[in-house]
């Protein structure tokens, strides 16, 4: 049985992927490991939980040591919008939290999972169906520390075999836990305001298409090509994946279909506007498809429909 630690375990995937790893491998085997915020409930409760600060090398190892650790979901990050906001924060976290990561990894014979994104495309490339190899020149910090993490793990795998391994995720919408700092977090705040208000005013203009996915099948992307047959993936990082491209007009067209009366404003963030233009429209997965079997279960409807059912109940 795998023993596991996720870093960045309270965040938006970290909260949902650390109880799937639980499930799946056993609670005990599963550390959920956070920097300041100690979690609540469910995610307390159920198996082990280490303050990790991925800039501290000495504490990585420490709780790999202590856990006999042989995986690790390397989650922590800045996202794109604080990362414009606090570059130096942004290099610290996703460069030297990453190379920590990937050392400890090599020393204790460690595999890695680190997602990129979206992010790690720049104006450059080829907006529609982005090929899995092509221009990356992004021209965001968020993006540079995407595209060097890319590097440096496929580094890592070459030069001193760590099995490395990870997605280019698009945006995630979710239900637990609210995302944090990125371009593409209006996606579930329009879903929470059209619930409690019946009307969202969004940040990023009409027209403004980004490839998103619903947190299922971020999951399941996260642990299918961790499981995946290394003898077959030709790519080993920064896999695209994708489920679904929409505007905020497409997002607030299927609400609609749910409440009628849901209404859509706009009131454009410029820095976050300018991330979301530099970011494809829809990438091709058919690498992921073909390496790995990568296969997903949520389009637009089947999200927004859930997404509702479960906010609904949530904050009545
Ligand atoms: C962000 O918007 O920064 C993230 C991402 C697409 O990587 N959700």
């Amino acid at each position: 049985m795998k023993k596991i630690l996720v870093t960045g375990s309270v965040g938006q995937i970290g909260s949902e992927l650390t109880m799937l790893l639980r499930e799946l491998y056993g609670n005990n085997n599963v550390v959920a490991g956070g920097n300041r915020t100690k979690p609540t409930g469910k995610l307390l409760d159920s198996g082990p939980f280490e303050f990790v600060d991925c800039t501290d090398s000495d504490r990585i190892s420490e709780i790999v040591k202590k856990y006999k650790i042989d995986t690790i979901y390397h989650l922590a990050a800045i996202l794109s919008a604080v990362a414009e906001a606090k570059p130096n924060l942004a290099w610290n976290v996703n460069i030297n939290g990453l190379y920590n990561v990937l050392e400890v990894a090599r020393e204790n014979k460690c595999a890695v999972f680190t997602p990129s994104s979206i992010g790690a495309f720049g104006p450059t490339t080829p907006a529609d169906n982005t090929p899995q190899d092509t221009i990356q020149r992004p021209n965001t910090m968020y993006g540079v520390t995407k595209v060097a993490g890319e590097l440096l793990c496929d580094y890592y795998y070459k030069r001193f075999g760590v099995d490395t391994r990870g997605v280019r995720y698009p945006g995630i919408i979710s239900n637990e836990t609210l995302p944090g700092g990125g371009t593409t977090d209006y996606a579930v705040d329009i879903y929470y305001e059209a619930i409690k208000h019946k009307k969202y005013t969004c940040f990023l203009k009409e027209g403004t298409f980004l490839d998103m996915m619903y947190m299922p099948d971020a999951l399941k992307a996260a642990v299918d090509i961790m499981e995946a047959d290394p003898s077959k993936l030709i790519h080993r990082n920064a896999f695209n994946i994708s489920t679904m491209s929409f505007d905020p007009e497409m997002i607030a067209d299927s609400i609609r279909k749910h409440i009628p009366e849901f209404k859509i404003a706009y009131k454009i963030d410029p820095v976050r506007q300018e991330i979301a233009d530099s970011w494809p429209n829809n990438m091709d997965d058919s690498a992921a498809t073909a390496e790995w079997g990568w296969s997903y279960e949520y389009d637009l409807a089947k999200m927004t429909e859930d997404m509702l059912m479960v906010l609904t109940k949530k904050l009545k």
